[in-house]
């Protein structure tokens, strides 16, 4: 293995790393996956539940760069908008995009990765179940995989670390070159539930969205499987005021809270009890390095790189886009660590970017997608998308349903908020807009994308 130049090592085979192994695959690499975990297609997916992703535009390019979003897109369900249900008031959705070619899809992770990893295999990637990287020696070129009870060590040229955000390889880089690592934990923590099929065996609630119970400081969210259920996540802060987690521990105050806070959800979860014992609270956070890459020996890719809060559902979708960013960047550069700088270079300022609008969208959904100002600038947004169409995109498009680099869609999402603050300040419709003033500011401070 060693010596072979155009050889690689992918650490870990989830979302990126089986991705990644395709794309190097169909371009002549010969590619061995290490993953710590056993084959999901023998032993089924680890973890077990039916957890879903939402899978947007740039995910799903660069699936179909690996010939992969037929056999994905089979069992995805389409999002059409942002199902919102308020305590008081009538729920109802809001639509994304202007038609069915511009929303977003919920899919199935453990089919995804199964997907994802056959595709590799039959391009001619070796995937190594069962090997969990435990140390690497870079001046020796040796890395240790743990393989069940026994150590194996295996040569390597280069080890590409796909191996999320508890990332091993990350650890071993920083030991022999500082990566200056952080991570800003979010003091907002996760809970999942389950809506289980009606008894006729249809979803319980509408299918072709994603459900917001936005509840100011905290929310509940529900994407739809293709078995007809939905996968709940709860999201409140660990501590503090009353609900916290700290607050809410047992079944009992589960209830309470539901109950108070979210009563039309308590009959379409019969286990909420049952959930909320058995499942742990999750913990949020972004990660931010100085440096992705140990020059031609070792790079990070996806959440080994950059996790993220989830409010953009982007986590999957950014790192899909990494691995083809990796791949294009060791086809045009003959020299790993060159191409290994030019992907950092690349992907460093998106991906900051789009960790920052994560952490912007919490507070949106939670909080603001029933508020009577924002949904006068998101009109006001929809009709300055018709008024200049290229120029004035909407936020949420830029991100989910186009792709442009994260960092523009950022900069353009600023500039265009203050545009929609500015327009709509103390009005209560569009009526006393002054069309000539916007359009103005919109050509001054837009160009075409
Ligand atoms: P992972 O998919 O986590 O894969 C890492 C792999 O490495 C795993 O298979 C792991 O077993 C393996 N591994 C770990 N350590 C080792 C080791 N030492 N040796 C060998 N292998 C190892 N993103 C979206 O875009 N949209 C969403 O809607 C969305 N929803 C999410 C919902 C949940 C509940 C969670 C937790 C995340 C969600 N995300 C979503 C984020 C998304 O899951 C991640 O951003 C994405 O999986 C990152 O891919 P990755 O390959 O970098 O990491
Ligand atoms: N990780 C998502 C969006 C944006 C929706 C909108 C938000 C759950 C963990 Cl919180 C969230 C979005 O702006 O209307 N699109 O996709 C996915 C989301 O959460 C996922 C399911 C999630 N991710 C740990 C839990």
């Amino acid at each position: 293995m060693q010596g072979n130049a155009r050889q690689l090592s992918v650490v870990g085979g989830g979302l990126a790393g089986a991705l990644l192994a395709t794309l190097l695959a169909q371009r002549g690499w010969s590619v061995d996956v290490f993953e710590r975990r056993g084959d999901p297609r023998v032993h089924g997916y680890a973890g077990g539940r039916s957890i879903n992703l939402a899978l947007a535009e740039r995910g799903l390019h660069a699936l179909r760069q690996a010939g992969a979003d037929g056999e994905v897109m089979k069992q995805a369900v389409m999002m059409r908008g942002r199902y919102v249900h308020p305590l008081h008031g009538e729920p109802g959705l809001q639509r994304y995009g202007r038609d069915d070619s511009e929303v977003i899809w919920s899919i199935n992770r453990g089919e995804l990765n199964i997907v994802l990893l056959d595709i590799a295999e039959s391009h001619g990637a070796r995937l190594h179940f069962d090997h969990g990287l435990e140390r690497v020696d870079f001046d020796a070129g040796l890395a240790v995989f743990r393989h069940h009870e026994i150590e194996v060590v295996r040569p390597f040229h280069a080890l590409i670390g796909a191996d999320g955000a508890g990332s091993t390889l990350r650890g071993q880089i920083a030991k022999v070159q500082p990566l200056n690592e952080r991570t800003e934990w979010l003091d907002h923590g996760y809970k999942e539930l389950e809506i289980p099929p009606a008894t006729d065996g249809d979803f319980r609630i509408e299918p072709n969205a994603l459900h917001i119970w936005p509840r100011g400081h905290y929310m509940c969210i529900a994407l739809p499987n293709d078995e007809r259920t939905f996968t709940v996540t709860l999201f409140m802060p660990h501590t503090g005021e009353y609900p916290s987690f700290e607050q809410v521990q047992d079944a009992d105050d589960a209830q309470a809270l539901f109950e108070r806070d979210f009563p039309d959800t308590l009959p379409l979860i019969p286990e909420l009890r049952q959930d909320y014992d058995a499942n742990p609270v999750g913990t949020l956070g972004t990660l931010y390095l100085d440096r992705w890459h140990l020059d031609g020996r070792a790079v990070l890719i996806g959440d080994a790189a950059h996790a993220m809060v989830p409010f953009h559902g982007q986590g999957m979708n950014c790192a899909f886009e990494d691995c083809v960013a990796l791949a294009d960047h060791l086809e045009a550069n003959p020299s790993l660590a060159d191409a290994f700088a030019a992907f950092e270079a690349q992907r460093k300022p998106d991906a900051e970017a789009i960790q920052q609008m994560a952490l912007e969208n919490y507070i949106e959904m939670r909080d603001k997608v029933d508020d009577a100002s924002f949904l006068l600038q998101r009109q006001l947004e929809l009709a300055l998308q018709e008024r200049h169409p290229g120029r004035f995109v909407p936020h949420y498009a830029m991100v989910s349903f186009m792709r442009v680099p994260y960092s523009m869609a950022l900069q353009r999402s600023e500039v265009q908020r203050e545009i929609l603050i500015d327009a709509t300040r103390g009005k209560d419709s569009l009526d006393g807009i002054d069309w000539d003033a916007v359009d103005a500011e919109v050509l001054a401070q837009l160009e075409l994308l």
